[in-house]
């Protein structure tokens, strides 16, 4: 009768959080298993952002465009070509006017003599025509197209 009862008195103190916190191998195998949750997550996390920042390494299409040249109402594309999506156009003016460059309904900013301006466009399979929407530019020449693979 007397181990039984304390049986289960040791039962009853179980629900108490204070006894608990006086027990040293209670609260080490609570930090252990604290630490090994931790260990887990780090797990876990690691590989995930390793494989989302595969991912987000997309190809990038930079192409350079320079108005003004080889002569002021001209430009000048680095590629003849692109792969589909989205495009950087950094747009270098070379002339001694102002100019723009207007590709897929989108015209960047005028960008004076000697300075630059960045344009990104998404742009669909086909043929991408460009031009200088400034008044008689395209028809005296600043114009052409890109090929969208
Ligand atoms: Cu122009």
């Amino acid at each position: 009768m007397k181990r039984l009862a304390g049986r289960l008195g040791r039962t009853e103190t179980r629900g108490d959080p204070a006894t608990h916190a006086f027990d040293p191998r209670r609260t080490m195998r609570r930090t252990g298993m604290a630490v090994c949750a931790a260990l887990v997550t780090l797990a876990i996390a690691v590989p995930v952002s390793a494989a989302t920042g595969a991912t987000t390494a997309t190809q990038a299409t930079t192409l350079k465009v320079t108005a003004g040249k080889p002569t002021e109402f001209h430009f000048t594309l680095s590629k003849k070509s692109v792969a589909k999506g989205l495009v950087t156009f950094k747009v270098t003016n070379r002339g001694k006017l102002e100019h723009d460059f207007k590709i897929a309904g989108k015209t960047s900013k005028k960008v004076k003599p000697g300075k630059a301006t960045t344009l990104k466009v998404k742009l669909r399979k086909g043929k991408a025509k460009f031009l200088c929407t400034l008044p008689g530019h395209a028809a005296a020449g600043m114009k052409g197209t890109l090929v969208v693979k």
